[in-house]
């Protein structure tokens, strides 16, 4: 007869090879987005250890949680891809009791459309995306798409990799809608666009920030944590929010419903959300911080940051899940780039 040694020990190897192992927690998150030291932090805390994996882009999430065999925990969309995912029923409720650090949320980040309710999503990092202007090498007032693409700066161009931001760009240009896109809107923009893709030196969703660094180019439309970067390291770099509309993300936190370890989710979830992480946060990736409580231990540079904390008017849209309508977003966009 077996000991209770041998039973217990044979109970781990199973739940281990079956993913089922307590101790562990699969992250799939942006790039350049969650600092090490959290993960440590964690790890160190819990004695969880994280496997992180990054995407740079929530279509890239999307197909790899769409093809399954990822056994991810928590991942971290964008507000349009997390609201498609609750439409799809591919999220796992929250269990708000262990998440009592929920109440450092700022009231303005509850409630959104992509989750009315609050069930699925926590916010983790907002933002806009905006164009960043080397005022030492370009100075020509910049205010929004058409003054970036014009023939003068060809290849002087890094801009994101990431077909719904470029497509929105070319909507609000042409003054039609980034929410309601069908064939007919695609079909307009088309022309747009493709002049557009000729201009540019470096699509980059990771890191664009480099190119502008290294002085490849001279203008890029950049995530604002990316922008804030920049000015971080020389006000030479300008952010500006696009006259014609700009984007305002929320990047969030959820739990695929099939999560193998969903305590282990909503332990680094509410870590996340302690205000001294949530600093760390901030001070590695700039971007809006919606941590009402982890705001108030900024620095006032941090807060004073224009990137991260733009003020003034500006006009800015969260998106909204469209549906088929995304498909066709690809379609197009490899089309324009392939006959580059
Ligand atoms: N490197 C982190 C970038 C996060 C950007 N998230 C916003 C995506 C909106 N499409």
């Amino acid at each position: 007869m077996k000991s209770l040694k041998q039973l217990l020990l044979a109970l781990a190897v199973l739940t281990g090879s079956l993913g089922l192992n307590a101790a562990e927690l699969n992250l799939f998150g942006w790039s350049e987005y969650v600092p090490q030291d959290v993960l440590d932090g964690f790890t160190k805390e819990t004695g969880i250890k994280v496997n992180f994996e990054t995407y740079a882009s929530n279509e890239e999430l999307l197909s790899k949680l769409v093809a399954g065999g990822g056994n991810y925990d928590l991942i971290q969309p964008s507000e349009y891809a997390a609201e498609l995912m609750i439409r799809r029923k591919m999220l796992a409720p929250l269990n708000k009791a262990k998440i009592p650090n929920l109440k450092n949320v700022a009231p303005e980040f509850k409630g959104l459309a992509h989750d009315p309710k609050d069930e699925f999503t926590v916010p983790y990092m907002s933002g806009t995306v905006g164009i960043v202007v080397n005022t030492e090498k370009v100075k020509d007032p910049i205010r929004g798409y058409k003054d970036v693409f014009q023939p003068k700066f060809k290849d002087r161009l890094v801009v994101l990799d990431d077909n719904r931001e470029i497509v929105t760009w070319a909507l609000y240009t042409a003054g039609l809608p980034a929410n309601e896109i069908n064939s007919a809107s695609l079909a307009k923009v088309r022309p747009i666009i493709a002049q557009w893709v000729k201009l540019v030196k470096v699509f980059d969703s990771g890191s664009p920030k480099t190119a502008l660094i290294n002085g490849d180019v001279d203008i890029g439309i950049v995530w604002s944590g990316e922008a804030a970067l920049l000015w971080n390291e020389d006000k030479k770099f300008k952010y500006v929010l696009p006259a014609e509309g700009a984007h305002r993300f929320i990047d969030i936190f959820c739990i695929p419903a099939d999560a193998p370890h969903k305590d282990a989710a909503h332990a680094f979830i509410n870590y996340i959300l302690r205000p001294e992480v949530s600093k760390i946060i901030s001070r590695d990736f700039p971007y809006t911080n919606p941590n009402i409580e982890a705001r108030k231990l900024l620095s006032p540079e941090e807060l004073a940051n224009p990137a991260s904390y733009p003020a003034g008017p500006a006009k800015l849209e969260t998106f909204r899940d469209i549906g088929k309508a995304a498909a066709e977003i690809d379609e197009l966009m490899t089309d324009i780039k392939s006959a580059q």
